[in-house]
Parts: C-alpha cells; sequence; structure tokens
C-alpha cells in the first residue's frame, strides 16, 4: 500500500492546541488507513529527552533529536506527527533541511498568548507570572513565529473537526494524501 511518508510538525505557544490538533489529525489520516506517529512531550521528555530541561540550549537540543528521530521515521515509511512548541526557527528549519522536498510540513498553530493564558490546562502560565517556573514560553522566554509555514492555523475558537478539516485539506492540495 503506498503512502507518502512526510513529517507534519505543529509548532506554537503552550495551550495554542498543538497536541489536540495533532491527535485529531492523527486519527483522520489512519481513519484514511495511512501509518502515523505521533510524537510529543508525552513521549519524548521523559524518555529521549528525559535529561533536558528548557533553558535555550536544551530546547534547541530537544527539537534537535526530534527531528533526528521524525527523519528516521520518515526513512521507515511512516507519516509522523509532532507536537512542540520549538519555539527557535533555526532548529526548525534545521529539520526542514534535514528532509527532503515536501516531506515536511510546518503548521503554525496560531493562538494569542492572552488566549494560551486564559486556557492554562496545566496552570502553567500562572506559576510562570508568579515566577515560580522560569524560562517559560511567551513569558520570560522567546517564541518565533512561522515566517513562512505550510500551513498557519488560526486557533481562536474554531472547532477541532473544522480545523482538522483544513489540515486534511492542506495536505490534499499538496498530493501528500
Ligand atoms: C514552556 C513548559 C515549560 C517552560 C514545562 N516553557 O502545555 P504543555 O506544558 O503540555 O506543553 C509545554 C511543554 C513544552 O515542551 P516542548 O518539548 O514542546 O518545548 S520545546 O519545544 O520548547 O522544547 C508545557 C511544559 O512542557 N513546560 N516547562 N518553561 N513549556
Amino acid at each position: 500500500k503506498g503512502q507518502r511518508p512526510l513529517v507534519i510538525w505543529f509548532t506554537g505557544l503552550s495551550g495554542a492546541g498543538k497536541s489536540t490538533l495533532a491527535g485529531a489529525l492523527e486519527e483522520a489520516l489512519a481513519g484514511l488507513g495511512k501509518h502515523t506517529y505521533l510524537l510529543d512531550g508525552d513521549n519524548v521528555r521523559h524518555g529521549l529527552c528525559g535529561d533536558l530541561g528548557f533553558d535555550e540550549a536544551a530546547r534547541r537540543e530537544n527539537i534537535r533529536r526530534v527531528g533526528e528521530v521524525a527523519k528516521l521515521m520518515v526513512d521507515a515509511g511512516l507519516i509522523v506527527l509532532t507536537a512542540f512548541i520549538s519555539p527557535y526557527r533555526e532548529e526548525r528549519d534545521l529539520v526542514r533541511n534535514l528532509l527532503g522536498e515536501g516531506e515536511f510540513v510546518e503548521v503554525f498553530v496560531d493562538a494569542p498568548l492572552s488566549l494560551c493564558e486564559e486556557r492554562d490546562p496545566k496552570g502553567l502560565y500562572k506559576k510562570a507570572r508568579a515566577g515560580e517556573i522560569r524560562n517559560f514560553t511567551g513569558i520570560d522566554s522567546a517564541y518565533e513565529a512561522p515566517l513562512n509555514p505550510e500551513v498557519h492555523l488560526h486557533n481562536d475558537g474554531a472547532p477541532v473537526p473544522a480545523l482538522v478539516e483544513s489540515l486534511l485539506a492542506a495536505l490534499r492540495l499538496r498530493g501528500l494524501i
């Protein structure tokens, strides 16, 4: 069965909806018979990157490793979805350049900081504001928004299924699925 292996790279602030959207897209792709794998903090930051924290160097190394693993998975024929803040353009472009033409689809999950902070599902923004967590993205650590992502999703209230549909449409338009 043919499928085009590729990496669908979600980037955005904590609480922007990366994991939710990546999970929902993965389910939709599985429904189309695709073989997928979702890399996110839950399965990477405990094991492969368990030695890394959140200072700038650690985040750069986190993304570098995730990129290398994603590349191996693409070599194995998978559609890989990743959901990391991935705040630095340099590392996102490094991963892009590891992969072949058309094998890297950058998805900018764009939600205003004020909205992410309002959602604050884990109470981390509150802790960051209180000074209990340092180097928190958007508070006292930078997020470099993509300049030219393949997909720019405004996640400011649209239902998840509608956003998944627009992601599928973007992939179809590029002939990737
Ligand atoms: C940002 C942090 C931090 C700091 C812990 N800054 O909303 P979450 O909880 O589930 O997602 C965030 C996750 C970010 O990890 P990533 O591996 O995606 O980051 S990066 O790509 O920058 O390497 C958040 C939690 O970990 N978290 N401390 N200081 N997010």
